[in-house]
């Protein structure tokens, strides 16, 4: 039996939540610029409208449930564990539909929507509501150093050396929902190949890195995934 499963999720799977994709044709940097709103610099320069972009996404992602992918991968987690495997959900995503799932061994390496960060001390609160520019830190007491806890282009993942430890163990990789479009994450499919693990990708379309993967089976998330969780299951 495959001992050791890697999986990585990306927006499509919480697309049939109703929360957005970044890179299909209606998706969320064609409709915001993603250098302004997902850059240190933009948030250097325009930290009102930086943080005007999250605060509608976390109010958006209020309205959000799970769907049958993100409970069936919790589930999968379970009965994968049960039977002595490791596991490892790495997502790409910052809502927090795989934690509402019932995901636990569970990694956002893009951060978190629902996490905010102190610029001066460091200190990582909780955010659900607004973040406002003049908000003090809970910690530090110090105003205009909060940003949101988010994984910005030029800025480290989250978590890099674990998930890289996991990923160069593994037998079985699995990518769900995502484009194959931003690195790191878009290199591990390739790490998994040369360790000799089987690459499986979840996805409605072909994607940049498609031709490293073994098997491909296309389709909406909340169909293909339980499917595929149900043939493992057993
Ligand atoms: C870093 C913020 C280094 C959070 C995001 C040139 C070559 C290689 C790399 C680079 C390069 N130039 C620059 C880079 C680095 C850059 C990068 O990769 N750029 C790309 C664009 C070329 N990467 C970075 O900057 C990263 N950091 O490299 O740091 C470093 C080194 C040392 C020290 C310091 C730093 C940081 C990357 C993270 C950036 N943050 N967002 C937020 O606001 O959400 S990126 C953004 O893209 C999101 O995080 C998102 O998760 C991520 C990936 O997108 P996807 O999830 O894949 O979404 P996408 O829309 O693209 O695709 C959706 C897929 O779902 C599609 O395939 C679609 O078919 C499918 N789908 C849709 N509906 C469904 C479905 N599938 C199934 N069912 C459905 N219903």
């Amino acid at each position: 039996m495959t001992q050791s499963l890697v999986i990585l999720t990306g927006s499509g799977i919480s697309a049939e939540s109703g929360l957005g994709t970044f890179r299909d044709t209606d998706g969320i940097w064609a409709k915001f610029d993603w250098q302004v709103l997902a850059t240190p610099e933009g948030f250097r320069t325009q930290p009102e409208n930086v943080h005007e972009f999250y605060n509608a996404r976390r109010a958006g992602l209020k309205k959000a449930e799970p769907n049958a992918a993100h409970f069936a991968l919790a589930e999968l987690e379970k009965a994968w564990i049960a039977r002595g495997g490791d596991f490892l959900l790495v997502t790409q995503n910052i809502d927090n539909l795989h934690d509402r799932a019932g995901s636990e061994r569970l990694i956002h390496m893009h951060g978190e929507l629902n996490k905010m960060r102190c610029e001066h001390c460091g200190y990582i609160h909780e955010a659900f509501d607004e973040i406002t520019v003049d908000l003090p830190c809970l910690n530090c007491r110090q105003a205009g150093g909060l940003r949101p806890h988010v994984v910005w282009f030029g800025e480290m993942p989250l978590e890099m050396e674990l998930i890289y430890n996991q990923l160069e163990s593994c037998d079985l990789f699995v990518a769900i929902g995502t484009s194959g479009t931003v690195y790191p994450a878009a290199g591990f499919s390739q790490i998994a190949k040369q360790v000799g693990a089987r690459c499986i990708e979840i996805n409605l379309d072909d994607t940049e890195t498609s031709p490293i993967f073994d098997e491909h089976r296309k389709g909406m998330a909340t169909q293909a995934v339980p499917a595929w969780v149900a043939e493992i299951v057993g």
